[in-house]
């Protein structure tokens, strides 16, 4: 049995989600509202400690992590494949999803605050004691410390400017793999393309699709992604109204701003 401890907009759920749905999986879900602080209950921390979703309980086994949860339900479930036959492409896939670990997640959860969520935290946090209890159940001091800069600086933030670099170096190198055969590896999908789709879809959810106006191929991989019924399962039938509508309105005027530091 397979239950996933997940939320319905987390980029990393989202991923875990279209696997699942790939490989034709029946699971239990474990929806957590993160506003709402449920990922720091005790009974989530016996799942995770670090309090993160998701998480992958099978029969009696936890895994965790996003990137190691997809690799172990392309093992476990071998069918149909998600990472290519050959030994290079399949390094060039597990290098995509490195990627994401070695700083593009952090970077989303910057743009995504920085533009919209820190919103939700102010309303939902109004008084300065109750912003200070918020960052206060946030154990992991790095955490701690990205959050209150975020939420405090928003637009403003020093590492805004970071992962907008970050994601215009990755937007040029995604066009460079996608221009031969409009996937990230090989010339199927596989595990780097329902990986960063999230991570892609997002920024145009914040309103940012222009830029990437000039790259064609970045659109018509999308098109090609959502045409999936793993995206439909995984993503789509999860969407959050008050999410996308919060994000529409907040990056209404993002765009702008982001152009700019980009042309600092
Ligand atoms: N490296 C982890 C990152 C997980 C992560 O950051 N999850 C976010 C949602 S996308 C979360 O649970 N955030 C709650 C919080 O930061 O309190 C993974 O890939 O699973």
């Amino acid at each position: 049995m397979l239950t996933l401890y997940h939320n319905d907009m987390s980029v990393c759920a989202q991923k875990t989600r279209m696997v699942l749905a790939h490989k034709g999986l029946e699971w239990e879900s474990k929806h957590l509202d993160l506003r709402a602080g449920e990922q720091f209950s005790a009974e989530f921390r016996k799942i995770n400690p670090k309090g993160l979703v998701p998480a992958l309980v099978h029969d009696d086994k936890v895994v965790l992590e996003s990137n190691a949860i997809v690799q172990y339900l392309d093992e476990v479930f071998a069918a149909p494949p998600l990472l290519p036959v050959d030994a290079v492409e399949r390094a060039e896939a597990r290098g995509w999803l490195i990627r994401l670990d070695a700083g593009l997640h952090e970077h989303i959860a910057v743009v995504s605050f920085c533009v919209a969520f820190r919103h939700q935290i102010l309303q939902r946090h109004a008084t300065p004691e109750s912003l200070q209890e918020f960052f206060a159940q946030i154990r992991d001091p790095s955490r701690r410390a990205v959050m209150e800069d975020i939420v405090t600086n928003g637009l403003m933030s020093s590492r805004l400017l970071l992962a907008v670099f970050v994601y215009d170096k990755l937007l040029k190198d995604m066009t460079s793999c996608l221009a031969a055969s409009g996937c990230l590896v090989g010339r199927e999908l596989s595990l780097a393309d329902f990986a960063m789709l999230p991570y892609i879809e997002r920024l145009e959810q914040l309103q940012l699709s222009q830029w990437w106006e000039s790259y064609p191929e970045l659109g018509r991989w999308l098109a090609r992604l959502r045409a999936t019924p793993a995206y439909e399962l995984g993503v789509a039938q999860w969407s959050n109204p008050a999410y996308l509508q919060l994000m529409k309105e907040s990056g209404s005027d993002a765009w702008p701003k982001i152009q700019a530091l980009l042309s600092d």
